[in-house]
C-alpha cells in the first residue's frame, strides 16, 4: 500500500538535541551503509560512541504492566491485542488502580527504576486519561519513573498526564513510513507523528521506537532509524522491539529476522542517536544469551524486565540478573 508520507528531508546539517547539541541528520542511505558496514567494524564504532555518552556496564530496567487488556478496535498487524484477530486475549477492563500499585511496588522491589503502563487503547477518553493520572501520580509516590502507553494523545490529555507527573510517554513509529501501510490502516503515520508532538510539546519525555522482522526490507529498517534519528529532538528513549510471533496475528509465521541484522539495527540505532537510551525490548525470551551480549555490547542500555511484556512472555527475573553477573553488568 502507498503511504502519504514522504520521507524527512535531510534540510539542514544540524538540529538541536535534548542535551543541546547538534544533531546530525541522517539520510536512508547513509544509515544503510552503517548497516553494511563489516560487523566488527560496525560494532566498534557503536562501542565507541556508546562509550563517550554512557557508562558501557550499566543498563536501565523498566518494567511493564498492561493495565488495560485486549479488545482494541485498531488492526496493528502484530498484535495479540487487537479485537479484528483470534489470539486468545480476552478484552479486560481498566485494572484498579490499588493492583497497578500492587505490582509496581513489587517491580521496584525486583530492582525496576521505570515503571511502564500500557493500556490497548485507539486513544483514551478523558475520563480515562483521569484515572491513568491517578495512577502515575501514585507509582511515581512509590520512587519509580513513570511511563505510559495509551495510543494517540490530545494536547490537552498530555498536559493533563504532564501534571500528574509523567516522566516518559511511549508511542511507536514501528516501522519506516513507506512499509506502515502494509502493517497498519486504522491510523496514519502522521497520526503518531502528531501523538509524538503532543508529548513533546508538553514536556513529556519521549519513548518511541519499533519493530523490526516484520517482513520489511533491509531499506525500510534503515527508513525506520531515518524517522527517528531526524526528529528535531531525538527520542530519549528507543525501544527496539523484535517481531513475538502470535498465533492468530497476521503477522505469524513471518521469517524470522537473522539474530545479526537484529543486533546491527541497535548498532545502528546507537551510532545514530548517541544520547539516547536504547531498549532492547519485546523478543528476549526467544533470544540466546549471546545475541542479547551483543546487543549490549552494540550500546543497547535499557531492557524490559520482569515476566511479562504486555501479554506474552520475558525472560524471568532471576534468569536476567543471571546474565547480568555473567556479563557484569550492573542494573540501574
Ligand atoms: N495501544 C497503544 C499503541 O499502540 O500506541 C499502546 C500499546 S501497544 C501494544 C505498544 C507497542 O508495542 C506497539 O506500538 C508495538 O511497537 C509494540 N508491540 C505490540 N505487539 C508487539 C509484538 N507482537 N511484537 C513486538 N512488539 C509489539
Ligand atoms: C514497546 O516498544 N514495546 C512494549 C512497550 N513498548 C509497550 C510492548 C511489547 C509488546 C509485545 C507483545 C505483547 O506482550 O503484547
Ligand atoms: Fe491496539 Fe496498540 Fe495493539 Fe495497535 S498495538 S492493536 S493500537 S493495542
Amino acid at each position: 500500500m502507498e503511504s502519504q508520507i514522504t520521507w524527512v528531508q535531510n534540510k539542514s546539517n544540524t538540529a538541536p538535541t535534548h542535551a543541546g547539541e547538534a544533531a546530525t541528520r541522517w539520510t536512508v542511505e547513509q544509515i544503510e551503509a552503517l548497516f553494511k558496514l563489516p560487523f566488527n567494524d560496525l560494532m566498534f564504532k557503536a562501542q565507541q560512541i556508546h562509550r563517550e555518552n554512557f557508562n558501557p556496564n550499566q543498563v536501565q530496567l523498566s518494567t511493564l504492566l498492561s493495565i488495560k487488556t485486549g479488545g482494541c478496535p485498531e488492526d496493528c498487524a502484530y498484535c495479540p491485542q487487537s479485537a479484528k484477530y483470534d489470539t486468545g486475549v480476552e478484552a479486560e477492563k481498566l485494572m484498579p488502580l490499588n493492583e497497578v500499585l500492587q505490582a509496581a511496588q513489587a517491580a521496584k522491589d525486583k530492582g525496576a527504576s521505570r515503571f511502564c503502563m500500557g493500556a490497548a487503547w485507539r486513544s483514551p477518553k478523558d475520563h480515562q486519561i483521569e484515572q491513568v493520572a491517578e495512577m502515575v501520580t501514585a507509582v511515581k509516590g512509590l520512587g519509580l519513573e513513570t511511563c505510559v502507553t495509551l495510543g494517540m494523545l490530545k494536547d490537552q490529555q498530555a498536559k493533563a498526564l504532564r501534571d500528574a507527573g509523567l516522566d516518559y510517554y511511549n508511542h511507536n513509529l514501528d516501522t519506516s513510513p513507506d512499509f506502515y501501510g502494509d502493517i497498519i490502516s486504522t491510523r496514519t503515520y502522521q497520526d503518531r507523528l502528531d501523538t509524538l508532538d503532543n508529548v513533546r510539546d508538553a514536556g513529556i519525555k519521549v519513548c518511541c521506537g519499533g519493530i523490526v522482522g516484520m517482513g520489511e526490507t533491509p531499506t525500510q529498517r534503515a527508513g525506520l532509524i531515518a524517522q527517528l534519528a531526524n526528529m528535531e529532538t531525538p527520542p530519549e528513549s528507543v525501544p527496539i522491539n523484535n517481531l513475538v510471533q502470535v498465533e492468530g496475528t497476521p503477522l505469524a509465521g513471518r521469517e524470522e529476522l537473522d539474530p545479526l541484522e537484529f543486533v546491527r539495527t541497535i548498532a545502528v540505532a546507537r551510532i545514530t542517536m548517541p544520547k539516547s537510551y536504547v531498549r532492547l525490548s519485546a523478543g528476549r525470551e526467544e533470544m540466546s544469551e549471546s545475541t542479547q551480549a551483543l546487543c549490549f555490547l552494540a550500546g543497547a542500555n535499557s531492557i524490559f524486565y520482569g515476566e511479562k511484556l504486555l501479554v506474552t512472555d520475558n525472560p524471568d527475573s532471576l534468569k536476567d540478573e543471571l546474565l547480568f553477573k555473567k556479563l557484569g553488568l550492573q542494573s540501574v
